[in-house]
């Protein structure tokens, strides 16, 4: 295995035996398959029109988003995943190529339960070489004479059928030689992978745009075939600009259907009933999770990036809906033990279970563990979460870590009721500057460096956050000025749209011509796939002089890296003091 797509990537150079995060090397080898396979349905979804395109894009985001780090570790799944793709170009290729092809045609869907159910990889390729056989029946058209024309990604049906292992080793990352095209060509895939898991949240609350699904699919072909560094360069500046794009929608489709978050005192103590823990990203799964519950004398409490779910009014009115319990995601080998009761993961960040409590732990969504039972949707997209609860109500009570509360629920439509606050205290003097210290929390000692920046900061600045990288800074008594508290927590990673939008409101109250002239730093902790997305943001809006920890990502090529330093100003965390000294010379 080759996999150096997270911060934690061995000797911050790639993991080549076992992921540090504890993928295995097989797993690593179909997540390899499964971006192959998605290329090919990039490659296959081109020309073709709005139907088949939104049937690609939502195929190609669950499976981008599957390949997150920490998401899903489950390689049936995944290799269930290459399979629907390879009878989805199928479908796309005939499709393009004059056969009668609606997007109700039922050989994806005759086929496609029949993977999920699958127990073995011999199984799935006999049941795909059937749906394959099935497909070329219906037709009526010789594929292989087809496909001859197109990229190899487009057309190794039988290398793949026979040998799903054996060909994953040979579409890894470094089956690219040339160091700079691979960097950017993964630069590329990794943010798609951050647009797909916000793509796939706003498309579950119903809320979809077909120019994103359109970008990555051209996206991907691109990776497969592009080798020219420079229109690799653009399609990464591309990539932010979509991120932009997708994370204001999923912005809409959170705050139309749960309303916008509000100022909110986060209970982080417990109480005395059993209880569900729910974490990860997928609001939609708070809901129905909530719903579920009501009246049966369970708890429910968020972990880790569900916190910010306690900010929307939709969910305060469930008296069950007790607070946050515990940190980010990378202290749940603790916490869950302690928690004592039923754990929901909704979306990445899973770290491998322990013994003590693989017998009630759950997953939903792309989220996935070998033997881990999964919660998936029926036919009409709903979720049957009932065992959770019988489970839960043999459980004990959580035992409480701590007591007290958070304030969190800073997303741009509540500090748009506080501009003028912001203002005045901008114009007094009282507030000098703000440092983004938005991202991914994770598990390496360097992390403190973001604490002890947060202590060190003048009582003058504001901390801007959201995503898993609060809980470094999110308990510590920073106070307030003028009562703006100085750490505004926005909410989840994909919230760090927010903060590009208060960025913007502030530009515009001080009748600035460049975001950059505002008395605004950056010191971006990052981890997994989403945060690299949030960057290519950052970048597209025309933020410089980024300052990224705790390490520079391993995927960044001394070429590329170059470019983003000469060109962005992108340079990588550096001592306390010196991050300290930067920001308050800026
Ligand atoms: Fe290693 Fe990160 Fe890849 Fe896991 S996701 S295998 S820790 S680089
Ligand atoms: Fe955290 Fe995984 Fe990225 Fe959504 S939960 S920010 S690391």
């Amino acid at each position: 295995m080759f996999c150096f797509q997270c911060q934690e990537a061995a000797k911050n150079t790639g993991c080549t035996v076992r992921g540090v995060c504890g993928k295995e090397d097989v797993t690593a080898g179909i997540q390899d398959l499964l971006i192959y396979t998605a290329k090919g349905v990039g490659l296959a979804a081109q020309g073709a029109g709005d139907d088949q395109v939104i049937r690609a894009g939502r195929y190609l985001v669950r499976s981008l988003f599957a390949t997150i780090t920490n998401a899903n570790f489950d390689r049936l799944r995944i290799a269930s995943l290459v399979l629907e793709g390879l009878v989805l170009r199928g479908e796309l290729l005939a499709g393009g190529l004059g056969h009668q092809n609606h997007p109700e045609n039922p050989d994806i869907l005759t086929w496609k339960p029949l993977l999920a159910e699958s127990r073995s990889l011999e199984e799935l390729q006999d049941q795909l070489a059937a749906a394959l056989a099935y497909q070329a029946g219906r037709s009526g058209v010789d594929q292989k004479k087809q496909l001859e024309n197109l990229p190899e990604e487009a057309q190794a049906v039988p290398a793949l059928v026979e040998d799903l292992e054996g060909k994953a080793a040979l579409v890894g990352i470094l089956a690219q030689e040339q160091e700079d095209v691979r960097s950017l060509r993964e630069l590329t895939i990794y943010g798609l992978k951050g647009i797909a898991a916000y793509a796939e949240h706003a498309a579950v609350l119903g809320y979809e745009d077909p120019e994103i699904y359109r970008f990555a699919a051209a996206a991907l072909a691109r990776t497969s075939q592009d080798e020219n560094p420079e229109s690799l360069t653009a399609l990464v500046l591309e990539t932010g600009k979509t991120a932009v794009t997708t994370m204001a929608l999923l912005d809409k489709a959170n705050t139309e259907t749960y309303g916008n978050p509000e100022i909110t005192q986060v209970n982080i103590g417990t109480r005395s009933n059993p209880a569900i823990l729910i974490s990860g990203h997928d609001l939609k799964d708070m809901e129905e999770l909530l719903e579920q519950t009501a009246g049966t004398g369970v708890d429910v409490y968020t972990h880790s990036e569900m916190l910010p779910a306690n900010y929307y009014p939709a969910f305060k009115k469930y008296d069950h809906f007790v607070g946050n319990y515990g940190n980010a995601w990378w202290q749940q080998d603790k916490e869950f033990e302690s928690f004592n009761g039923v754990i929901l993961m909704t979306t990445n960040c899973i770290v491998p279970p322990k013994e003590s409590y693989k017998t009630r732990i759950f997953t939903t969504g792309m989220a996935g563990f070998p033997g881990v039972p999964h919660i998936s949707e029926d036919s009409q997209g709903r979720k049957d979460f009932s065992a959770l609860v019988s489970l839960a109500k043999t459980c004990q009570p959580p035992i409480e870590l701590e007591q007290g509360s958070i304030t969190g629920g800073f997303a741009h439509h509540q500090i748009s009721q506080l501009a003028d606050k912001v203002i005045d205290a901008v114009k007094s003097g009282a507030l000098k500057r703000f440092v983004v210290m938005a991202g991914c929390d994770g598990r390496h000692k360097s992390r403190d460096h973001f604490t002890q920046v947060a202590q060190g900061l003048p009582r003058d600045t504001v901390i801007l956050t959201a995503g898993c990288a609060k809980y470094r800074y999110n308990k510590l008594d920073l106070g307030d000025i003028g009562g703006i508290p100085r750490v505004l927590d926005a909410g989840q990673c994909n919230d760090s749209y927010s903060l590009a939008v208060t960025a913007l409101t502030l530009k515009e109250a001080f009748g600035m011509a460049d975001i950059n002239d505002l008395p605004i730093d950056f010191d971006i902790a990052w981890y997994e796939q989403k945060a690299v997305a949030v960057l290519l943001a950052l970048l597209h809006l025309g933020f410089k002089n980024v300052r990224l920890g705790p390490t520079l990502p391993a995927f960044l090529s001394p070429g590329v890296a170059k470019v983003l330093v000469d060109t962005f100003g992108i340079q990588g965390t550096g001592t306390v003091e010196e991050d300290l000294a930067a920001i308050t010379a800026s």
